[in-house]
């Protein structure tokens, strides 16, 4: 063993002031300080969270982008119960169960026509890889096996795994891990304030970012290139809203050169924007999407990758005993999540949520809106329930205003979430008028106490 790695005895000098609290190495999280000063959650119910001192927290995130029918709702809770007691667990390769195959079939009325085959997953990140590991296939089985370039954009996010972080264009998410996939290419990102600032919902300028494709054709050649992947509205770094028309330009590119488009609709699936998913409110088929989050409301992890038909049929060839596609999980379909996603899709349709956005952007937007000039305030995004406030940053000190004006949201009973600068808003989408009120009234006295 190393002389440099401590014995297991050796007192951690990182502890907290809690020892209860000295195990868990949280994500995304600034370790030292959260655990000098939790914040911690202990219930939840429709739009609150209640916290370990019994206070209400509104939640204008759904939890992490993921809640979207709010939280502890009865269909969802008893159809995890049921299904616990019922099967626990059903191996997921060369055996199924019934409820994976009705979740596919409900969830395939629900996308973008031609997108009809459902491939199960456990995470965003998950789902993403299998989205690229299937782009990469695809075009191999189809005899074309030199088109293995993926090509992502700047300031995208698409997980955390490997494919994910090297096709994603977050430093913070590459910089650390080496060299990553190659023969990876990025796009530059639509964010454009000096031409877009304060735009209500998709901005006039930028579709001509899309020829970006284009330059990268020319650079590799098209029959090296297998997919571009994009998220329809970049969400973790500051809900960046595509340009009118830099969506359908993608596509059109895609199409002339035979590269495959992937929508990562983690964020922007199951409503979001006022349509089920981004790409019918943005009038754009993908040929792959990517879900998780509002697959499940948040209850069971789980994701999926939509195809099209025509990339299913590609892979089914050959011997009929012969597996088509070497990839899966342990815990694709699970029994717990499948049942949590069905009591998911009932409570979307009862209360009429997968469209509800739609009726609530205008208000939503508006008030979002009414937050230019209040200090620190550079530009506001929205479109459906998303939103964004970008804030000057701190000279030397980025990411520092806006995470202080999480802390004092915080600390008057309102849960918001920063990435960077920017003051991210994805509210369950039950949300009313008057909690909208509380949220953009809070975040406002929080930007007039902020130094
Ligand atoms: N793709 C997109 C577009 C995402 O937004 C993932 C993939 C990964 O999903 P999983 O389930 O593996 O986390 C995401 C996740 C934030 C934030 O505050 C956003 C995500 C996750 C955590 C924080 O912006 N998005
Ligand atoms: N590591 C080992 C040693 C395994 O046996 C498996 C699955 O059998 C995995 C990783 C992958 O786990 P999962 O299928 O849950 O992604």
């Amino acid at each position: 063993m190393s002389q440099n790695i401590a014995p297991d005895s050796a007192p951690s000098t990182t502890a907290s002031a809690d020892p209860k609290r000295d195990a868990y190495w949280m994500p995304f999280t600034a370790n030292r300080q959260f655990k000098k000063s939790p914040r911690l959650l202990t219930r939840a119910d429709g739009m609150y969270f209640t916290d370990d001192k019994g206070r209400q927290v509104l939640d204008g995130i759904a939890g992490l982008w993921c809640v979207n029918a709010g939280h502890n709702r009865p269909r969802i809770v008893e159809a995890i119960q049921k299904q616990a007691a019922e099967l626990d667990f059903a191996p997921p390769f060369q055996m199924a169960h019934p409820k994976a195959f009705e979740l596919a079939e409900r969830l395939v009325e629900l996308t973008p026509a031609g997108l009809n085959k459902a491939f199960f997953t456990n995470s965003g990140s998950e789902s993403v890889e299998t989205a690229l590991k299937m782009a990469l296939a695809y075009h191999r089985v189809r005899g074309e096996g030199s088109r293995t370039r993926l090509i992502g954009r700047e300031r995208g996010y698409h997980g955390v795994n490997f494919g994910g972080i090297s096709v994603g264009g977050m430093v913070a998410n590459r910089k650390m891990f080496g060299t990553l996939l190659s023969g990876v290419d990025h796009l530059r990102h639509t964010h454009d304030p000096a031409r877009n600032a304060y735009a209500m919902g998709q901005p006039l300028h930028g579709a001509e970012l899309a020829d970006d494709l284009e330059r990268m054709v020319a650079l590799h050649d098209a029959s090296t290139i297998a997919a571009v992947i994009v998220e329809p509205i970049a969400g973790s770094t500051g809900v960046l809203i595509p340009p009118q028309g830099y969506l359908q330009r993608l596509r059109e590119i895609c199409d002339k050169h035979g590269i495959l488009l992937i929508f990562d609709e983690v964020i922007t699936g199951f409503g979001r924007t006022g349509q089920p998913f981004g790409a019918q409110t943005f009038g754009v088929t993908p040929d792959l999407m990517t879900v998780a989050k509002g697959l499940t409301n948040g209850a069971v992890p789980m994701g999926a990758v939509f195809a099209k038909q025509s990339i299913y049929d590609t892979f089914m060839q050959g011997p009929e005993h012969l597996i088509e596609f070497f990839h899966g999980y342990t815990y694709s379909a699970h029994p717990l999540a499948c049942a949590a996603a069905l009591g998911t899709l009932d409570t979307y349709a009862e209360d009429g949520l997968l469209t509800r956005a739609a009726d609530m952007q205008t208000y939503f937007a508006e008030a979002l809106h009414s937050l230019k000039g209040a200090p620190h305030v550079i530009d506001i995004r929205n479109l459906g329930l998303v939103g964004g406030v970008e804030l000057a940053p701190l000279p030397g000190e980025p990411a520092k205003r806006a995470f202080s004006v999480f802390l004092d949201c915080w600390e008057q009973g309102v849960l918001i979430r920063t990435t960077g600068d920017t003051i991210a808003f994805s509210p369950p989408l039950i949300i009313e008028t008057h909690h909208i009120d509380r949220l953009i009234d809070t975040v406002r006295g929080a930007l007039q106490r902020a130094a």
